[in-house]
């Protein structure tokens, strides 16, 4: 082959493989949906509530939905969530998600949101904050509510019977330990012969109900009923009774919050006595809030959800398997 056939044949090769490669992109770029970028700041994976919001959140903001969803699990830790904060606006997302850890603490971290031009929204417990214009609306729970529910179960069960209380208490500083605290100090006042026995966070984990349980009994504490604010510390201290040989629902009243599929059958079995559902299915109202807001729409600034409460009587297996978490 002289050398003007292999330049001939060098510059077929090459419009060949241009074309190919332009062929192969073309479909991409030409259909690539716009996807919706939302960062999300999730507190952990500390309990079953946890969990199931988690889920929740990546099945309604999937990409078959239009969104790219960029999960952060923060381990608990507020410092963790302002970094991630940080790295979302500096990958430009359109819309932040967060879960806040505790209330307190967040006023820098918006104002960098703000000034970066991005939505915040924020779900499940609420933060404390002087200008309500850092972010742009939540949704979640009514937790002094849910506690109160839980007082007035004790009211109608004891009344005025004494009554030594355990009370294992949620991450301090977060809403759902704060209001759930409130509603029961509010049933102490009210009842002089309810007296607090103990008091201690077990940081919303099975394994810290537990130790905090077992501590108790180890020391002779002796407790009638235990208010566990979640259902995983109430998990961990039902285990903590059973190896000292008592029996939970019999020997000690159980109460928790959350309503998790796992505390319900708890319930059928006559281990937890009563439980205040607490909603993790945030998924479709953050999606149905984003579309609001893309329509040029203006969602409520604060959306409390509906919730029941649970205890035997009229709970079956039927209603534990259609609530989905
Ligand atoms: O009750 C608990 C979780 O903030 C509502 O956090 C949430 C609480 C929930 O770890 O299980």
């Amino acid at each position: 082959m002289n050398r003007q056939w292999a330049l001939v044949l060098l510059m077929l090769a090459c419009l060949l493989l241009t074309a190919c490669s332009s062929v192969g992109n073309a479909p991409s770029t030409a259909e690539e949906p716009h996807l919706i970028v939302v960062g999300f700041s999730q507190v952990g994976a500390e309990s079953d509530w946890r969990n199931a919001n988690t889920r929740s959140m990546q099945t309604a903001l999937s990409a078959d939905n239009g969104f790219r969803l960029i999960l952060d699990d923060a381990q608990q830790k507020q410092e963790k969530q302002i970094t991630a904060i940080r790295n979302f606006i500096n990958q430009g997302v359109d819309y932040i998600v967060l879960a806040p850890t505790t209330e307190r603490g967040w006023e820098t971290v918006l104002s960098e949101a703000k000034a970066a031009g991005i939505p915040v929204i924020i779900v499940d417990r609420m933060i404390e904050i002087k200008d309500s214009d850092l972010f742009t609306c939540w949704i979640g729970s009514d937790f002094r509510k849910e506690g109160a529910a839980a007082v007035a179960w004790m009211e109608q069960r004891f009344q005025d019977q004494p009554l030594r209380i355990v009370h294992l208490q949620g991450n301090i500083g977060s809403t759902a330990q704060i209001g759930r605290t409130d509603s029961l100090d509010a049933g102490l006042m009210a009842h002089p012969q309810w007296q607090l026995v103990f008091r201690g966070s077990g940081d919303f984990t099975q394994a810290k109900g537990q130790e905090l349980v077992e501590a108790l009994i180890r020391e002779n504490t002796a407790f009638d009923l235990i208010f566990s604010e979640n259902d995983n510390m109430a998990y961990g201290a039902i285990d903590a009774l059973k190896k000292a040989g008592l029996t939970p629902g019999e020997d000690v009243t159980i109460l928790s919050f959350d309503a998790s599929s796992t505390a319900l059958h708890m319930i059928l079995d006559g281990e937890i006595s009563f439980d205040a559902e607490c909603n993790p299915l945030h998924g479709p109202r953050v999606r149905a809030i984003i579309e609001q807001l893309e329509a040029g729409r203006t969602p409520p600034k604060y959306t409390f959800v509906e919730e029941a409460v649970f205890e035997r009587e009229g709970l079956t297996e039927a209603i534990i398997e259609a609530r989905g978490y």
